[in-house]
Order: structure tokens, then C-alpha cells, then sequence
């Protein structure tokens, strides 16, 4: 079976961040797993990928979702993790005075009454950048963009960490400061 690159970019974020055990691969607390034996793993599955082509998705990505080592050994997703083999360390930092999140128009009655809460990965996702936001909301369904006000969050003592590629990662976002905003 061949994969395009899409796919194969796909399939490293399964295992890299949800699966490893699906190729018998070991990452460590910090997410790393080695590069040769993801390469084998894969291969054992069918999925056929070449070390050049795991460094080709790593430096195109266009979230910047993964890593390799500085000794190019090991390799990462730098976050969205759902595995529980994986708890990173992020840099805690003060947020800016909103933040966004992308929702689906279905997720929204759930939302009203619990505020927004990790389900599956690890932190609850925000970023700086609305559009991007509204791109993450419409995987779901007809999309919702939701405005955080992450300083008055912070001020109230929630913690707000930003991952290396950008992702600002909170424990979770009580209704009280989401405003629902209409895009148009
Ligand atoms: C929703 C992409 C009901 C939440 C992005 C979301 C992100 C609730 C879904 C990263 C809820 C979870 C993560 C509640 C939250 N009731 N639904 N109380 N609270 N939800 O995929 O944030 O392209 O796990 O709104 O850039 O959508 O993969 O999280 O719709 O950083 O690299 O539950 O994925 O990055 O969905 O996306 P997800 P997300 P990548």
C-alpha cells in the first residue's frame, strides 16, 4: 500500500501522540521515541516510510507538530498528546488578554454548562490566532469560535503553558470566561 505524505504525516501524529503501542514503539514522559524503531515498527504495520521522509514531514509541517532530537536520534509530537505514557513539561507563562478556541455548533450546549474540558488529550487547545481557531472548530461540524479571556483566567490563578510550536495549553476554561462570538 503506498501512503502520500499526508497520510504518512497523519499516521505519526496516531502514534506519536494517541497509539504507540500500535507499532510497539516506547516514548518517554517528554514524548520522545527512537526514530529507527519507529521506522521498523511502521514497517511492521504495513506503513512503509523512509528516514528521509520522516525528517521531510518533520521540517514541512505546518504546525510544527513534531521534533527530532538535537543528535537525531529521537523524535516527538511537541503536544496534543493523549497517551498516558507521555506528561510533559511545558513553560508556564502569562497569557495574552484573549485567547480562542474552534468548537463545533453541537459542542456548544455541553460547553454552556461545563466550560471547555480536555476530553481525550491532556490539556484543553487555545491559540492566539483566530482563524486558525475557526479552522480547528470546523473539523467538528458548522463551527463555533469561542473567545477566552485568559487574563482574567490567569488573574483568578489558572495556570497557562505555550508549547514550543505555539499552542497555549490550559487545564480547562470554566463557562464563565468564554464569550461565544459570532465570526461574521
Ligand atoms: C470539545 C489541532 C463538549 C472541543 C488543533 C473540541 C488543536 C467539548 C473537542 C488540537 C467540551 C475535543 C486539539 C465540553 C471541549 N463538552 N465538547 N464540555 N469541552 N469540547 O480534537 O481543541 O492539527 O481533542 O471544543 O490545532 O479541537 O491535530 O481538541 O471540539 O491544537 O495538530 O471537544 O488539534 O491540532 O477535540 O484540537 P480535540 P481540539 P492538530
Amino acid at each position: 500500500m503506498s501512503f502520500n505524505f499526508d497520510d504518512l504525516s497523519r499516521f505519526l501524529s496516531y502514534v506519536l501522540r494517541h497509539e504507540p503501542e500500535h507499532i510497539g514503539l516506547e516514548l518517554d514522559s517528554e514524548g520522545w521515541g527512537n526514530i529507527k524503531e519507529l521506522i521498523s515498527g511502521s514497517a511492521g504495520k504495513g506503513v512503509f516510510i523512509s528516514l528521509v521522509e520522516v525528517e521531510k514531514i518533520v521540517s514541512m509541517n505546518d504546525k510544527k507538530r513534531f521534533e527530532i532530537s538535537s543528535d537525531g536520534l529521537r523524535i516527538r509530537a511537541i503536544q496534543g498528546h493523549s497517551t498516558k505514557l507521555v506528561s510533559r513539561r511545558y513553560s508556564e507563562l502569562e497569557p495574552p488578554e484573549y485567547l480562542y478556541h474552534g468548537t463545533a455548533e453541537r459542542f456548544l450546549e455541553s460547553i454552556r454548562h461545563r466550560g471547555l474540558v480536555p476530553g481525550s488529550r491532556h490539556h484543553v487547545h487555545l491559540t492566539s490566532d483566530r482563524v486558525l481557531a475557526s479552522e480547528v472548530g470546523r473539523r467538528y461540524g458548522k463551527v463555533i469560535l469561542l473567545k477566552i479571556n485568559s487574563q482574567s483566567m490567569y488573574g483568578k490563578g489558572f495556570v497557562f503553558f505555550k508549547s514550543e510550536n505555539e499552542v497555549w495549553l490550559t487545564d480547562c476554561v470554566p463557562a464563565d470566561f468564554i464569550i461565544e462570538v459570532d465570526e461574521e
